[in-house]
């Protein structure tokens, strides 16, 4: 698979565990969970967790400074010798946490210049941030796009904050799609690897998603992550919607098949939470908090 890609590429890819999945066998990631804020909710949030864009829903995870997110960063790093990228995806949008999400990242590519910056976002505000992403050499953004037409948007995305303004249904659906399309193209455009997130909720976007993965592929992202909603009373999920169910392990994969004729698609995901550590799909979390970070000092 990688031996096909242009040597630039496979360099950003080839120890990135999500964005190759031949790496995710031998390379591990951290998220530190700095971004507390969002400007949009999607049906499928409850805000009490992480944002279940690029998170596992459900979870709550430990709200650090970016401060106490360098000092975990460098301590996972010293400890986990696999440990190659270092990621933000909530637990809020991490672009809605510009001061918070930029000086962690500042502060990293300077103190721990070899480890790959990654980040997540639901792409509201992508487009005014594009010129900083490259600044702080972020090779790989993630998108989280369920939908490219406003009807089916607006059946997901109740409302976003705009312009300080609140703005809902279709309206607020066509500004969060002209803002991620943008987004999308000025990345790629800038030669930042863009991996597109989408949640497939039945009956709602699923036969739209095979558009969808039509049209980033399109425009140049390089890997398409379809994801379940998980829908489990516990998370308040689809509120308003009640009955709203997640696919099966079959409707997965039959969209992701669907899918994979133009598109290189994603199946290693394993939903982290926002301040997971280690291989994917493994939490080491609990050995990296606070008061054990300070005791390692
Ligand atoms: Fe984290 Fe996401 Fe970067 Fe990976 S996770 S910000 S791209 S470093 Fe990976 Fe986890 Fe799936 Fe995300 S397995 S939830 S795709
Ligand atoms: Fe929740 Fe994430 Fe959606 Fe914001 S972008 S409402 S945090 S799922």
């Amino acid at each position: 698979q990688m031996s096909h890609l242009p040597d630039s590429i496979r360099e950003k890819v080839q120890n990135h565990p999500c964005y190759s999945e031949e790496a995710h066998h031998y390379f591990a990631r951290m998220h530190v969970a700095v971004a507390p804020a969002c400007n949009i909710q999607c049906h499928y949030c409850n805000r009490k967790y992480d944002c279940a864009n690029e998170s596992r829903p459900g979870v709550v995870s430990e709200l650090l400074t970016p401060d106490q997110a360098v000092k975990k960063t460098k301590a996972v790093a010293a400890n986990i010798p696999q440990m190659t990228v270092l990621g933000i995806a909530g637990p809020g949008d991490p672009l809605a946490n510009p001061e918070r999400t930029f000086e962690t990242f500042r502060r990293l590519s300077a103190e721990a210049p070899d480890i790959k910056l990654c980040v997540s976002t639901n792409g509201l505000t992508l487009p005014m941030h594009v010129e900083e992403l490259a600044k702080h050499n972020i090779d790989h953004v993630t998108i989280t796009i369920n939908c490219i037409d406003p009807e089916v948007g607006a059946k997901i995305y109740p409302w976003i904050y705009w312009n300080n303004r609140r703005i809902r249904g279709k309206a607020a659906a066509r500004i969060l799609i002209q803002q991620q399309q943008k987004g999308l193209e000025m990345l790629v455009a800038k030669g930042i690897l863009v991996k597109v997130n989408s949640v497939l909720i039945p009956g709602v976007n699923d036969e739209h998603l095979k558009v969808v993965s039509k049209i980033v592929k399109e425009k140049g992202a390089f890997l398409h992550n379809v994801m379940p909603l998980i829908a489990e009373e516990e998370h308040g999920t689809f509120y308003g919607v009640m009955g709203q169910r997640g696919p099966t392990d079959e409707e997965l994969q039959d969209l992701q098949d669907a899918c994979s004729g133009d598109m290189n698609m994603m199946r290693h995901c394993r939903q982290c939470r926002a301040d997971a550590v280690g291989m994917l799909g493994e939490d080491r979390g609990s050995e990296f908090t606070l008061d054990k970070i300070e005791a390692m000092d």
